[in-house]
């Protein structure tokens, strides 16, 4: 199998190539990615000499045709994925995560190429913290941030495309993944990467904020899964019943490094800050009978740190930058 993946260099999409080419080594991966501040393609290079790279953007049409032209199937990651940067400048998330999804949508149809698109629990917007239910395949879409109407946006002429041209496309939404090579702006990594320096952990607001989190190797299992067994047409949530808030994640990464729980601080809150995320996966356990691996989020955030601690070379680089953008959209200590 030849297989396209856009936004290889980024978070999810490198640890996809990653896992492709040691559990698939006869699969063929090319990488498309336009690296972003948020692409990095070092974190590529213990397997660069197996995989195909091109640098390049995913809303040039003639380059994502020639691209997929050559492939027997897309799995789509590159977006501007942070919530924060969404609020600062939208554009680049119109421009990326609508307008690269409509070039590559194009590209697959005219040369009928299978394609799963990667998409985020976000879209359905926020459930109140007492609320008992959790988002399903069934749940309205009500996005919140310009970076989730952008991802709603994208599933939507996904499903167009799959409806009105016959585009064999499955769309996955996934809650919030941690792991190795995830870029120091994102919750987990920033927390860590401060502790490293020194510096305490920053809660936006109050901390009671919930997230549903799941290791990103359990998130791409699924997404293979989708892509050899899911049926067109459909969209499968993935999720792993790690919901937490987000107090109770810093304590645990606290713990990490031998810290008191209440060593963070609570700094300006996130304008329209969604309360709250949870995923029911059983379809995706039911039908394609997925399970995640990382079953007790303390390991696997213990890893996380562990990673964060080794591989300082990887992150340092963007780590002044991505605070001094914190500082200058005006966080405060409260
Ligand atoms: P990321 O920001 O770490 O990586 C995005 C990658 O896309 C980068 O390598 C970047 O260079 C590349 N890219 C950006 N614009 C591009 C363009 N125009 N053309 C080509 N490449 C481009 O993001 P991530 O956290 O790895 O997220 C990957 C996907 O998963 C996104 O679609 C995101 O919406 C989705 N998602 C993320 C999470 C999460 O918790 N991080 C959860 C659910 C879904
Ligand atoms: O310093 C921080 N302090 C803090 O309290 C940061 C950076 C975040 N937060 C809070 C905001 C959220 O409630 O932590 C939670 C997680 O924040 P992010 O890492 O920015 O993730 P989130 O906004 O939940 O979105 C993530 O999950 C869904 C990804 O970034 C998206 O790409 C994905 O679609």
């Amino acid at each position: 199998m030849r297989l396209l993946v856009t936004g290889g260099a980024g978070f999810i999409g490198a640890n996809f190539v990653h896992q492709t080419v040691t559990t698939r080594p006869g699969v063929q991966v090319t990488v498309l990615d336009k690296l972003t501040y948020a692409g990095n393609r070092s974190s590529l290079d213990p397997i660069a000499d197996r995989i195909e790279f091109v640098h390049g953007d995913i809303a040039d049409a003639a380059l994502v045709e020639r691209l997929v032209g050559g492939v027997d199937a897309v799995v789509h990651f590159a977006a501007e994925s942070h919530n924060d940067n969404s609020l600062a400048d939208p554009w680049p998330f119109v421009q990326t995560n609508i307008v690269g999804t409509y070039s590559l949508l194009q590209a697959v149809r005219k040369h009928q190429v299978r394609y799963h698109h990667i998409s985020t629990d976000e879209v359905y917007g926020d459930l109140e913290l007492d609320d008992p239910s959790a988002f399903t395949e069934a749940t309205p879409y009500n996005p919140s941030s310009p970076y989730s109407a952008s991802k709603a946006s994208s599933d939507m002429l996904v499903r167009a495309w799959v409806r009105s041209f016959g585009v064999r496309a499955t769309i996955s939404n996934c809650s919030n993944n941690y792991g190795p090579y995830q870029h120091v702006e994102k919750f987990i990594p920033r927390q860590i990467t401060n502790l490293i320096d020194g510096v305490r952990p920053r809660l936006y607001g109050s901390g009671h904020q919930v997230r549903d989190w799941i290791h990103v190797d359990d998130h791409n299992s699924a997404v293979w899964e989708i892509l050899e067994r899911g049926r067109i047409g459909r969209t499968y949530l993935i999720g792993a019943q790690g919901e937490r808030d987000n107090k109770s994640v810093v304590q645990l990464i606290l713990e990490a490094f031998g810290r008191p729980a209440d060593d963070f601080d609570h700094v300006t809150d996130r304008p329209g800050h969604d309360l709250r995320y949870a995923i029911d996966s059983s379809l995706l356990r039911t039908e394609l009978g997925w399970t995640p691996r990382y079953s007790d989020f303390r390991t696997g955030l213990a890893a996380t740190v562990q990673w964060y601690r080794d591989n300082e070379n990887w992150w340092r680089p963007q780590k002044a930058a991505t605070e001094n953008a914190y500082a200058a959209a005006g966080e405060k200590v409260l």
